[in-house]
């Protein structure tokens, strides 16, 4: 069967799942959030990390779709976690060029919340630079009315893109997430370790929350809590992982 025939009948029939990567504050060792990461459960190839179809996915047309069951799925999710009496977290979503640009953007997001009665403040949407950098009078548009309803809005892969800096006092998105790229070398690599330093500053100053990704060592974890990262998220502390095993971690808190 065709790939498109194959994320048509996933879209229909409710093939994708969604793992979580816990994202834990430096200051209290706490996890305050995770980032939902999306898998496709094929029926012959098994579980497929996005690599595998959200390119696709984006060219046929899908991604809009899929991105709105992303969106309601992590809601639901949030919900059952606080119904089982975790704490109530915020999750990260991941949208793509199409789903931010999309007109019911708003309208999805806000109904997601209200129908697992959820406050804005539970979503975080990681949007990556290029998208935001794209048309920038939707942007801010489109920002302002996230925002409003309490949710929060992350600069994905920062650094990575083509940031105008000159934009990002534009509109305030409320986190920048380093990039892996980044972070890997720290604390050797003497241009990573001044990059990572820039940002987390550039963050500060602009009264944004800064969160590195791809922590994977002890040592990259203590340099960026000297220099003042907020938050952190790694397989140093957890891989991406289905929601029962989130919820044991939940409960340590
Ligand atoms: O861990 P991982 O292989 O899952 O993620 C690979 C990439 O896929 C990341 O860049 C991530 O931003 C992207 N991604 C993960 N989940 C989603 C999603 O729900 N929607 C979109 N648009 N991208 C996603
Ligand atoms: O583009 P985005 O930053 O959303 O991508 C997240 C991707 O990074 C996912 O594929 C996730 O599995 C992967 N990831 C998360 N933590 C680590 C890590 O510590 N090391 C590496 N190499 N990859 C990671
Ligand atoms: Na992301
Ligand atoms: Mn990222």
């Amino acid at each position: 069967l065709a790939i498109e025939s194959q994320l048509r009948y996933a879209v229909e029939h409710n093939e994708f799942v969604l793992h979580y990567q816990p994202q834990v504050d430096i200051a209290s060792g706490k996890i305050i959030g995770a980032e939902a990461l999306i898998r496709w459960n094929h029926p012959s190839l098994g579980l497929l990390g996005p690599l595998h179809f959200i390119e696709v996915a984006e060219e046929r047309g899908f991604i809009v779709q899929i991105g709105n069951w992303v969106i309601r799925e992590a809601c639901r999710q949030i919900a059952a976690w606080h119904a089982a009496g975790l704490p109530l977290i915020t999750v990260g979503v991941n949208l793509s060029a199409l789903q931010f640009r999309h007109q019911d953007l708003v309208q999805v997001l806000s109904n997601a919340l209200a129908a697992y009665q959820l406050p804005g403040s539970c979503l975080d949407v990681e949007v990556t630079e290029s998208v935001i950098m794209d048309d920038m009078d939707a942007t801010i548009q489109t920002i302002r009315a996230i925002q409003s309803m309490g949710i929060r809005m992350s600069i994905d892969d920062f650094g990575t893109g083509y940031s105008s800096l000159a934009y990002l006092k534009r509109f305030k998105a409320d986190k920048l997430k380093i990039d892996r790229s980044f972070v890997r070398d720290i604390p050797d690599d003497q241009d990573d370790t001044a990059i990572t330093r820039a940002i987390i500053n550039m963050a500060k100053n602009l009264n944004m929350q800064v969160v590195a990704e791809g922590v994977e060592t002890i040592e990259q974890w203590s340099f960026l809590e000297e220099h003042g990262c907020d938050q952190v998220q790694g397989y140093l502390l957890a891989k991406p992982m289905a929601a029962e095993l989130v919820e044991p971690l939940l409960r340590q808190e």
